[in-house]
C-alpha cells in the first residue's frame, strides 16, 4: 500500500460521523494499522470541503497517499424531500474537491461512498454494480444520487485520462453507534431507536411514518468497516463494488421496527401513519461480487447489532447527535 517513498497516509473525509467512527474503532482495535501508518480523521471542522481552498488547504497539510472519502450531506427520506437541491450542490461541490484535490496531490487510491439509493427506481431486482446509470433514481433522493453517480463518472475518466485508479463501495443502509439519531432528519433505524428509546421512558405510543411495508437491506457499521479497509488495500477495480448483507438478508420497516422494540423490551402501542411518505419501498442490491472476492466475510448478526446499537445509544444519550 505503501507510495513510492514507502510512506502511508490515510486521509479519512467524514471521519467523526458514523462510518468514519466506525472504521477509527477498527484501525485502532483490530490491529489494522500496520506499523508507521498514519491515518487522520477529520470533521468539517478541520477543512469544510465545500470549500477547494480549505480542501486544498487540508491536503497540503497532511499530504496523504491514501483517502477514505466518507465525507458528505447525509440523511433520511424527511430531510432529503425538503432539501433535495442542497444535498445536489453540496455533494457535488465535496465530492470534486476531495477528488481532483487528491489527484492533483498524487494520492495512490481514494476510495469513495456511494449508496445503494442511487440506483435506478424503475429497475430489474436484484440490483447490481453495471445498473448505476440505467436511468433515473428515485426520486425522493434525486439530487444526492446524482451527486454521488458523479463520483463513479469522475472515477472512470481519471482513469481514462491519468491512469488513476480511484474507486468507490456502494453500501446499503448502514446504523451503529455514533449515528445521527435525529428523528426528522436521520436515517430510519436511528430515528426508530431514538423514537422507541423516548416512548418507553415516557410510556407513550411508538409512531412510525409509512406503512412500515418498505423492504432494506442493513448493514451494521462496524461489518461495513471491516469491508472498507479490505477495499482500501486488497480491491484493484475501478469498478464500485456493493457493500451489502445478502438479499435473503433484506427486512421490512416493521421488522426493524419490532426488533428495536425488542431490544428495549418496549411493549406499548405501535402506531403506523401511512399519510407519511413510504418513499422508496425496495431497492434490493445483490452483494454477489463481494462473495466472489469474501466468501469467507461473517456479517454481525442483526438483532445483536440492533441491541448493541440500541445499547451504545441508551448509555450515550446526552451526548448522541438527536
Ligand atoms: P454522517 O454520520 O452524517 O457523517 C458525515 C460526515 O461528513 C461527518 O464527519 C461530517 O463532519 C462530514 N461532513 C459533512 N459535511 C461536510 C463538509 N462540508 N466538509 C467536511 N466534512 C463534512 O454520515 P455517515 O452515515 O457516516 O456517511 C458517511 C458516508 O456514507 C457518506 O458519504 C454517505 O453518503 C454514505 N452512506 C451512508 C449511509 C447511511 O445509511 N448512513 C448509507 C449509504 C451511504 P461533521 O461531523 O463535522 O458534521
Ligand atoms: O433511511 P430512510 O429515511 O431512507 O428510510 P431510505 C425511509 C423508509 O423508512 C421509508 C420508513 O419507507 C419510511 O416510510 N420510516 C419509518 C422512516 N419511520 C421512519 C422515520 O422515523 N424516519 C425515516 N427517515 N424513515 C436513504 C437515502 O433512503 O437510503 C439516503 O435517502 C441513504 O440518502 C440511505 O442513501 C442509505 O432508505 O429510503
Amino acid at each position: 500500500m505503501e507510495d513510492q517513498n514507502g510512506r502511508v497516509c490515510v486521509l479519512v473525509t467524514g471521519g467523526s460521523g458514523l462510518v468514519g467512527r466506525a472504521i477509527e474503532r477498527v484501525v485502532k482495535e483490530e490491529g489494522v494499522r500496520k506499523e508507521g501508518e498514519e491515518w487522520i480523521f477529520l470533521s468539517s471542522k478541520d477543512a469544510d470541503l465545500t470549500n477547494t481552498a480549505e480542501t486544498r488547504a487540508i491536503f497540503e497539510k497532511y499530504r496523504p497517499t491514501h483517502v477514505i472519502h466518507l465525507a458528505a450531506m447525509v440523511g433520511g427520506l424527511f430531510l432529503h424531500l425538503r432539501e433535495n437541491l442542497n444535498f445536489l450542490r453540496k455533494n457535488i461541490a465535496i465530492n470534486d474537491n476531495v477528488l481532483h484535490t487528491a489527484h492533483e496531490f498524487g494520492v495512490v487510491k481514494v476510495v469513495s461512498c456511494l449508496s445503494t439509493c442511487i440506483f435506478p427506481d424503475k429497475t430489474t431486482y436484484p440490483i447490481d454494480e453495471t445498473m448505476i446509470h440505467n436511468g433515473p433514481p428515485h426520486e425522493s433522493n434525486s439530487g444526492y444520487a446524482h451527486a454521488k453517480r458523479m463520483v463513479d463518472v469522475y472515477n472512470r475518466a481519471c482513469f481514462q485520462q491519468y491512469g488513476r485508479r480511484y474507486t468507490a463501495i456502494i453500501p446499503t443502509n448502514i446504523f451503529g453507534p455514533h449515528d445521527n439519531f435525529n428523528i426528522e432528519d436521520a436515517h430510519v433505524l436511528p430515528a426508530l431507536v431514538h423514537k422507541t428509546y423516548k416512548a418507553k421512558r415516557d410510556s407513550t405510543a411508538l409512531e412510525i411514518c409509512g406503512s412500515g411495508r418498505g423492504l432494506r437491506q442493513f448493514i451494521y457499521s462496524l461489518d461495513l468497516a471491516r469491508l472498507y479497509l479490505w477495499v482500501l488495500r486488497e480491491y484493484d477495480e475501478v469498478e464500485p463494488i456493493i457493500l451489502s448483507v445478502g438479499e435473503e438478508d433484506e427486512v421490512s420497516i416493521k421488522d426493524v421496527v419490532d426488533a428495536i422494540a425488542e431490544a428495549f423490551e418496549f411493549t406499548g402501542p405501535v402506531i403506523y401513519d401511512t399519510s407519511k411518505s413510504d418513499g422508496q419501498l425496495k431497492k434490493t442490491a445483490s452483494n454477489a461480487k463481494l462473495r466472489r472476492y469474501r466468501p469467507d466475510f461473517v456479517f454481525t448478526d442483526f438483532k445483536t447489532a440492533i441491541k448493541e446499537t440500541c445499547d451504545w445509544f441508551a448509555a450515550n444519550y446526552e451526548s448522541a447527535r438527536k
